[in-house]
């Protein structure tokens, strides 16, 4: 089978395995695991960030984050796509009693800096005041798509001006990096706290960090805790985590390769509609037009011809490259969809 689904399908590499089995252990809630010390060491270093966390996952990440900026009550300005909003079960809801104030996410998964001025509470009863805001680069339901350090700029400039900090959901945020040919640490350098994905791209089993200043992390290890995320001798996990963001956040150009040469011959096939200018990344999103079906259909002729693909809408399939995924892989992708389609 071709794995096209997503990139939190990648397995663990050998080198990931190897490292997993001979890693240093300790409990992790006496903070004394030192394999998770160094990840988290090493994680805020390269975000250019006091401290890190080491969560299970990118869910989590978000949620703690949430909870440690805001209080019961407040509203968290977000995309109407972000994942955080689309894809985490309501959790600021349930688990913080927090009001989710939905900003339209354009096409490129950027949010007007004008909404996000004229969205901030200003103090009134009625109101829920605002205690965060939230963004998303790569975002995901745009397709991948990159927001430039200077648009994360202007949008914190917004929010910092009227004392309101700004997370970053980073679940792919060295596939942004990549794509801007700059450092990580300078792409999130004006950003409160990020939570970034070591199992997507980057090919680790488990696990996400969480970066921000030393009081925020603090505050995010207690709500970890409560949600019932402090693990014992997870360095066996945070062993592989290491190699994921030294060794494997430097090969993202060639799944960001395969995923443009796929979606300039895909744009071509009878039926789909691919906007070139969103496949920035290593994901492609594609719609069908009427004539081709539905994406459910696709979904189970494709399986059917040994490649699985996700469906992103009724009529939007999403494939996505990663390091399980080699261009005959993508080739073959092509032939069968080709041969379906004729
Ligand atoms: N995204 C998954 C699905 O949940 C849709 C995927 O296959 O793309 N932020 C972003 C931007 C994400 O894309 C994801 C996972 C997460 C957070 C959550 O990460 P996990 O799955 O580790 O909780």
């Amino acid at each position: 089978m071709i794995d096209l689904r997503s990139d939190t399908v990648t397995k663990p590499t050998e080198a990931m395995r190897q490292a997993m089995a001979q890693a240093e252990v300790g409990d992790d809630v006496y903070q004394e695991d030192p394999t998770i010390n160094r990840l988290q060491e090493l994680a805020a270093e390269t975000m250019g960030k006091e401290a890190a966390l080491f969560v299970p996952t990118g869910t989590m990440g978000n949620l703690v984050s949430v909870l440690a900026h805001c209080e019961r009550g407040q509203e968290i300005l977000l995309g109407d796509n972000s994942h955080v909003f689309y894809y985490e079960a309501g959790g600021a809801s349930v688990a913080g009693g927090l009001v989710y104030h939905t900003l339209p996410n354009d096409r490129m998964g950027m949010i007007d800096p004008n909404l996000v001025a004229a969205a901030i509470r200003t103090p009134d009863i009625h109101f829920a005041p605002t205690g965060l805001l939230c963004l998303e680069n790569t975002h995901n339901r745009a397709g991948g798509t990159v927001l430039s350090k200077a648009q994360i700029d202007e949008l914190c400039r917004v929010a910092h001006s009227r004392g309101i900090p700004v997370h970053l959901d980073g679940a792919r945020v060295f596939n942004a990096a990549t794509y801007l040919e700059i450092p990580v640490k300078q792409l999130v350098e004006n950003l409160d706290s990020v939570q970034f994905c070591l199992s997507k791209g980057l090919a680790a089993p488990v696990g996400s960090v969480v970066v921000g200043r030393k009081e925020f992390i603090g505050k995010a290890r207690r709500m970890r805790k409560m949600l019932g995320g402090g693990m014992r001798q997870a360095g066996v996990l945070a062993a592989a985590g290491i190699i994921a963001l030294t060794e494997m956040s430097q090969r993202l150009e060639e799944d960001h390769y395969h995923a443009h040469r796929f979606a300039e011959s895909l744009a071509l096939v009878d039926g789909f509609e691919v906007d070139l200018e969103t496949v920035q990344t290593n994901i492609v999103a594609a719609n069908l037009t009427e004539k081709a079906g539905t994406a459910a259909d696709w979904v189970a002729r494709l399986k059917a011809n040994g490649v699985l693909v996700g469906a992103a809408g009724p009529r939007r399939l999403r494939f996505v490259f990663h390091n399980d995924v080699d261009r005959a892989d993508l080739e073959k992708t092509l032939s069968v969809i080709a041969s379906l389609a004729g």
